[in-house]
């Protein structure tokens, strides 16, 4: 992609694409105050605003049935500060490596490509804070429904191969990442996430230059993300221009204040609960999604398919049963292609629809590793698994 595009993008998400008229059009998420505009931001199809500024988008429901892969420009948005990047010149970028290295480094774009190995992985991206809407009782933060997830064919250089190329040096215990973007207010935290060393030299981890075939959008981090296969979005830095290679555990706000869950069974505790202690939080919990019927559906009586996708933090899925009775009992459902123990898996299965009855249908989904889907309540609503319902009536 040419600079100018970018230009051009840019100048939009300064207009605000919010307020255009022709794309004036809205829908209401299923939780109280649930209203939200739909608008199409520069490299996306309509999406759910949940605010501009910062960007943060949704992916509206319909768009997980379409296929395992979430489209570039239909994937979710979400920034922590206001002023994104929107001014990147791909033959000037760099990222630098340094800190506990024997030789500090600077790759361009053309060096990760060309000089590096590349990779492809399949893997969700998730934020810790999806589908926190339905917290009951409420909790603060972005009001989210199920669509601040994702799934995409990442591709580029290992984390490793470029740690390697530096040469990380004894002591060292964890590595940070930074993104192009400043805040706004001298005040305000920078944007910084660290990984343990050991998580960060696994060969899943990437530089991904590419998604789902394409350039990263900007509004994705382009022109370099990291790629943390497992691991909640909160560590798949955007924009990336910093490594710094660390001999102390990261004390910066983002690390040791926010995204921490309580060290509890399932990170879960009561709503009146105070003084527990919390850790940060790692790796997804284990899902499914019903995706092709929407809750409160009117469907035709008849033999149907019932669609939907589930994934973990990275064993894979073992198994996905079905309820059409409330969740009083439970039938397997079929499994679609493994496209990787990272990656969404599609599951369907069938079930008869009498006219005139109603069905609460519900999916649940066992991982490898045997953990399922929990009700839990924590006071950020992170990392919330809980079995969904849809109910829907069938025509008599
Ligand atoms: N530079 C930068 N990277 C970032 C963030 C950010 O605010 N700035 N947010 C993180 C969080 S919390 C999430 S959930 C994902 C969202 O990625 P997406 O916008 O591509 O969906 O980006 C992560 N990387
Ligand atoms: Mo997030």
């Amino acid at each position: 992609m040419k600079r100018k595009h970018f230009l051009a993008a840019s100048a939009a998400i300064a207009g605000s694409a919010v307020a255009t008229p022709a794309l004036a059009q809205s829908v209401t998420l299923p939780f109280d105050n649930g209203e939200r505009a739909l608008a199409a931001f520069p490299q996306k199809r309509q999406l759910i605003v949940l605010s501009s500024r910062p960007v943060q988008l949704e992916t509206p429901a319909h768009v997980f049935d379409a296929g395992e892969f979430t489209p570039n420009d239909e994937f979710f948005v979400r920034w922590h500060l206001p002023d994104v990047p929107t001014h990147i010149d791909p033959s000037a970028f760099r990222v630098n490596v340094h800190g506990a290295v024997a030789t500090p480094v600077t790759f361009g774009l053309d060096d990760l490509r060309s000089n590096f190995e590349a990779v492809e992985v399949n893997a969700v991206l998730e934020c810790a804070g999806n589908s926190r809407g339905f917290s009951s009782p409420r909790v603060p933060g972005g009001q989210w429904a199920n669509g601040a997830m994702g799934n995409a064919k990442w591709r580029g250089a290992r984390l490793r191969d470029v740690l390697a190329k530096a040469k990380v040096g004894t002591g060292a215990v964890q590595v940070r990442f930074q993104g192009a973007e400043r805040p706004a207010l001298p005040t305000t935290p920078q944007f910084l996430k660290s990984l343990d060393l050991a998580v960060a030299v696994n060969p899943n981890v990437i530089l991904a230059y590419q998604m789902n075939g394409s350039d990263l959008p900007v509004l994705n981090g382009y022109p370099l993300r990291l790629i943390v296969p497992g691991y909640f979005g909160t560590y798949w830095v955007k924009a990336l221009t910093d490594i710094e290679v660390l001999t102390e555990p990261d004390q910066n706000y983002w690390m040791k204040t926010a995204y921490r869950v309580p060290n509890t069974p399932n990170y879960s505790v009561a709503p009146t609960d105070t003084g527990f202690a919390t850790v940060p939080l790692t790796n997804l919990t284990v899902r499914s999604f019903i995706t092709n019927f929407t809750d409160g559906a009117a469907i035709g009586a008849g033999r149907k398919t019932i669609r939907g996708i589930a994934f973990d933090g990275g064993t894979g899925i073992r198994s996905v049963e079905i309820s059409s009775d409330g969740g009083t009992t439970w039938r397997p459902t079929d499994l679609g292609p493994d496209l990787g123990k990272f990656s969404f898996r599609r599951w369907t299965a069938t079930f008869d629809a009498q006219a005139g009855q109603r069905y609460v249908i519900a999916s649940r989904a066992v991982s490898n590793a045997g953990e399922g889907q929990v009700q839990r309540w924590n006071p950020s609503g992170y990392a919330r698994n809980a079995v969904d319902n849809v109910s829907v009536s069938v025509n008599s």
